[in-house]
């Protein structure tokens, strides 16, 4: 099974056995008060420079979230999307919860774009599914409902169960469900890197579907967090991981994934590998 996304000229493919693909994270207020500014003002310049740096660092997917205080999502989104198409021909993901934020960046993007994300939570399934089916866009979904973030591998399959039997009724195909297994910090419970590595093979083996999360969840707290990332994302693709969201621009980032490819048997005879060092 592949997922397909596309922007301009480009089209990503990720699933089980490909290549892992960045789907790059940077374009994202949180902890950035510089570019939370900016968003405040209307202003696109930081994201602007963000669209083309990641790209450039070998971003294949760029996720958008100009969720701030005090920032119009409804009208930022779809600006947003514009100005990211103007610097990157790589596909987006939007990166927010708001149903009529998401369906203008859609109305403004002509490719097929990434949502992120649903959840197993009634409403947002009643609100975002059908906006993924009738634009014929991919959609991430977390193992999660509104009882919160379960602890257990088995509660998160179940949701997964229920997410997809919902985008069938809808008409979605597995290929566009890419579920994100949920990355928290193993700063706060030593098992939970390992939960989350089970619930991806858990996912892979009994539906076959794409992987994605927020890699750099893992590390919240910790000293080194590049290395953890790193290593993390490493332990994932030998896992089923297909997509990471993470930053591109992390030293060392894109040679581990291309060294951990190779390992996984994603890269057949080490091709992408050996162009990559040939450059
Ligand atoms: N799953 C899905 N989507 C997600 C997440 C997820 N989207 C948001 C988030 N989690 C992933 N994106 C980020 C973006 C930034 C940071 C972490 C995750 C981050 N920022 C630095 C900070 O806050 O300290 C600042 C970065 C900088 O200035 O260089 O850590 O889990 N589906």
């Amino acid at each position: 099974m592949e997922t397909i996304v596309t922007g301009k000229d480009t089209e990503v493919k990720f699933g089980q056995g490909l290549p892992t693909v960045i789907i790059a994270e940077r374009i994202n207020p949180t902890g950035r008060k510089k570019l939370a500014e900016e968003l405040q003002d209307g202003k696109l310049d930081i994201l602007r420079e963000d669209a083309r740096k990641q790209t450039e660092a070998g971003g294949n997917i760029i996720d958008i979230n100009v969720g701030a205080v005090s920032v119009d999502e409804v009208e930022m989104l779809p600006r947003a999307v514009e100005a990211v198409m103007e610097e990157t021909n790589q596909p987006v993901c939007l990166d927010s919860a708001n149903p009529e934020a998401l369906k203008a960046a859609l109305k403004v993007y002509p490719y097929k774009a990434l949502i992120n994300s649903v959840n197993g939570e009634e409403k947002l399934m009643k609100n975002l599914l059908p906006i993924a089916a009738e634009t014929g866009s991919a959609i991430i979904c977390l193992t999660m409902d509104e009882e919160g973030i379960p602890e257990s591998v088995e509660k998160r399959l179940e949701i997964a169960e229920k997410i997809i039997k919902r985008a069938e009724s809808l008409g979605i195909g597995l290929e566009d469900l890419v579920f994100d297994a949920l990355v928290m910090t193993n700063a706060t419970n030593s098992e939970y890197a390992r939960i989350t590595i089970e619930t991806q093979r858990r996912l892979v083996k009994e539906y076959g579907v794409s992987i994605t999360g927020g890699y750099s969840n893992i590390s919240y707290g910790m000293p080194n967090r590049n290395l953890l990332n790193i290593q993390f994302i490493s332990m994932g693709i030998m896992n089923g991981l297909a997509a990471p969201i993470t930053d591109p621009l992390i030293p060392g980032l894109i040679q581990a994934m291309k060294a951990a490819d190779f390992l996984a048997g994603r890269d057949p005879y080490g091709m992408n590998y050996l162009s990559f060092y040939r450059k």
